[in-house]
């Protein structure tokens, strides 16, 4: 897969990419992630990339111009399964719209800020709207990291058996069940005797029973 992320604050997106699991996709090849600086675009003698917003009102707009560029540039050279903007307003993400994302050969990201993106950006190039959650973020550039990260993760071959997504909450639309490791006691505080006992059936029981509790108990809407 290749990912595409247009945005004017890169720096933002440096970390989230540089370690564990996200490295290493990279690394042997699952993912390509490049980091576009919307601002390297921008034709105007103070590298600007926002302005004012017509009809007045506090905060400013990215602007058209250099969004389009960029986005035109990638689009002549490759042709892309969705145009993602990240956006408040947008759907809120959830992991079946991840396991959808990764089926993709190239994506593209496009990162709000300010006031948000000239609304014929969003009319002309954008086929989906992304949000994170019911909260406002400084800009889209965080949330972008979490939608690569939730998709990149589930393309095949990235993650080894022990860390399989099969197993992972939400895919099968329950919360996982707890997990314990050595000491099997500490300052009093026991492991589950039942994970001690060997007794693989029973084991599969009591994390099936623990994680429809734990669903019920935290999350009951997953359950509808
Ligand atoms: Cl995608 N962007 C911003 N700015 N805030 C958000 C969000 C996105 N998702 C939740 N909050």
């Amino acid at each position: 897969m290749r990912i595409d992320i247009l945005t004017v604050l890169p720096q933002l997106l440096e970390s989230p990419f540089s370690a564990s699991i996200m490295q290493r996709a990279q690394d042997k090849g699952h993912v390509e992630i490049h980091v576009h600086n919307i601002r390297d675009y921008s034709t105007d003698k103070h590298k600007n990339v926002d302005d004012y917003q017509y009809g007045g009102g506090a905060g400013m707009v990215l602007s058209i111009e250099p969004i389009a560029a960029v986005i035109e540039k990638l689009i002549s050279e490759r042709s892309y399964d969705d145009i993602i903007y990240m956006t408040p307003d947008g759907k809120v993400l959830e992991q079946s719209d991840c396991n959808t994302l990764s089926l993709s050969k190239n994506l593209m990201i496009l990162c709000g800020h300010y006031k948000g993106v000239d609304e014929r950006i969003r009319e002309h190039y954008i086929t989906k709207e992304i949000s994170i959650g019911s909260y406002v973020l400084s800009g889209g550039e965080l949330a972008a990291a979490v939608v690569v990260d939730a998709v990149v993760r589930l393309i095949p071959g990235v993650l080894n058996d022990e860390t399989s997504a099969l197993t992972d909450s939400f895919q099968d639309n329950l919360l996982s069940p707890p997990v314990y490791t050595r000491p099997p006691e500490f300052k009093g505080w026991k492991v589950p005797e039942i994970l001690l006992s060997g007794n693989l059936p029973a084991i599969e029981k009591w994390r099936e029973e623990q994680a429809l509790q734990r669903t019920q108990d935290r999350r009951p809407d997953l359950l509808d």
